[in-house]
């Protein structure tokens, strides 16, 4: 799926709208100042295009018109508009056939790399629909109407499976039938902290989900086994990992973490098992927020490379 396999797009995001807490935007320079480029590139052999000249993401904000609540959503514009630039750049990216990472940001970001996989891979392989491997502690599904908190990193899936729709072009209106993907192609992995109505839309849809009690019933491994099998080998994957989905023992500096997660052996592991499909096109990893519990920030930040490399073909031996 990719052409050009050893080629690596890096988009790097600082924005932090989609929740409320300051901080999440810092994580894309302090995953790189740990030197997360440099060993893609030397350990990994990667060659690095896109954002090395770090412009951000905040300037696409719409500036100087206020940016009121919409059926509830919080910063409806910037997030819209934020994502949508994101989309354009992440589409281009695909476009030349490399892998593309994204490095966030809150989790509403993924509207943007999604959507922007998505367009890509229906034009250059005949309307080929990509799959999306969630890992999270939750399951970001929320409708506006839904929604309880009003946090657009709590709607993503929603938007991108067209389960939410708005009438304002400003507002996701820029989402087309070739930007979304199917709820059959999507599987959740690390889920433990999932509202009433994200359940009952899990439900309704029929969306195969993977949460911590199955994770303890059959072990990792077999819940790999199970996840990838409903994808199917003929699937081109985007993998968005939200650092929450590992226990706040191994990544405690993330805005909304839930115990009882993944340890950071399990979420290595469904990077690699995602990687050795030969199928993964893309990862986006979020939520990582050095400025929340600060003794565990670089415990954090550590943990965020390590899921990226192995997702991008780092083996233990
Ligand atoms: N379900 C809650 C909400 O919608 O506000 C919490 C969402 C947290 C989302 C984090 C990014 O994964
Ligand atoms: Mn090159
Ligand atoms: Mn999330
Ligand atoms: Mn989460």
């Amino acid at each position: 799926f990719l052409t050009r396999p050893s080629e690596l797009g890096v988009v790097a995001v600082d924005f932090s709208g989609g929740q409320c807490k300051p901080g999440v935007d810092a994580a894309p320079n302090a995953l790189i100042s740990a030197g997360l480029l440099e060993q893609l590139r030397h350990d990994l052999g990667y060659d690095l295009h896109g954002d090395s000249d770090v412009h951000s993401y905040n300037d696409f904000i719409p500036k100087g018109v206020p940016d009121p609540d919409y059926r509830g959503m919080k910063n409806p514009l910037s997030v819209s508009a934020v994502t949508e630039t994101l989309s354009s750049r992440v589409y281009a990216q695909a476009k030349q056939g490399r892998f593309v990472l994204t490095l966030g940001g809150d989790h509403s970001i993924a509207i943007g790399t999604i959507s922007g996989m998505a367009k890509a891979i229906r034009e250059r392989l005949a309307g080929k629909d990509i799959a999306v491997v969630w890992v999270d502690a939750h399951a970001d599904i929320n409708t506006p109407e839904t929604s309880d908190s009003g946090n657009i990193h709590g709607m993503p899936v929603a938007f991108l499976t067209g389960l939410a729709k708005t009438d304002r072009k400003d507002i996701f209106g820029w989402l087309h039938t070739d930007h979304l993907i199917s709820v059959n192609k999507l599987v959740y992995i690390g889920l433990r902290d999932v509202d009433r109505g994200e359940k009952q839309i899990l439900r309704e849809n029929g969306i195969r989900a993977f949460s911590m009690h199955d994770i303890d019933r059959h072990g990792i491994g077999r819940v790999m086994e199970m996840a990838l099998a409903h994808i199917g080998s003929d699937t081109p994957i985007h993998l968005s990992f939200d650092v929450d989905a590992l226990d706040p023992q191994w990544a405690p500096s993330t805005g909304t973490p839930v115990r009882g997660g993944l340890t950071l052996r399990e979420g290595d592991y469904i990077a690699e098992c995602v990687h050795e499909t030969g199928q993964l096109i893309a990862m986006d990893l979020v939520e990582v927020n050095p400025s929340l519990e600060e003794k565990g920030a670089s415990e954090t930040i550590r943990a965020g490379c390590s899921l990226v490399r192995c997702a991008l073909g780092d083996t233990l031996l």
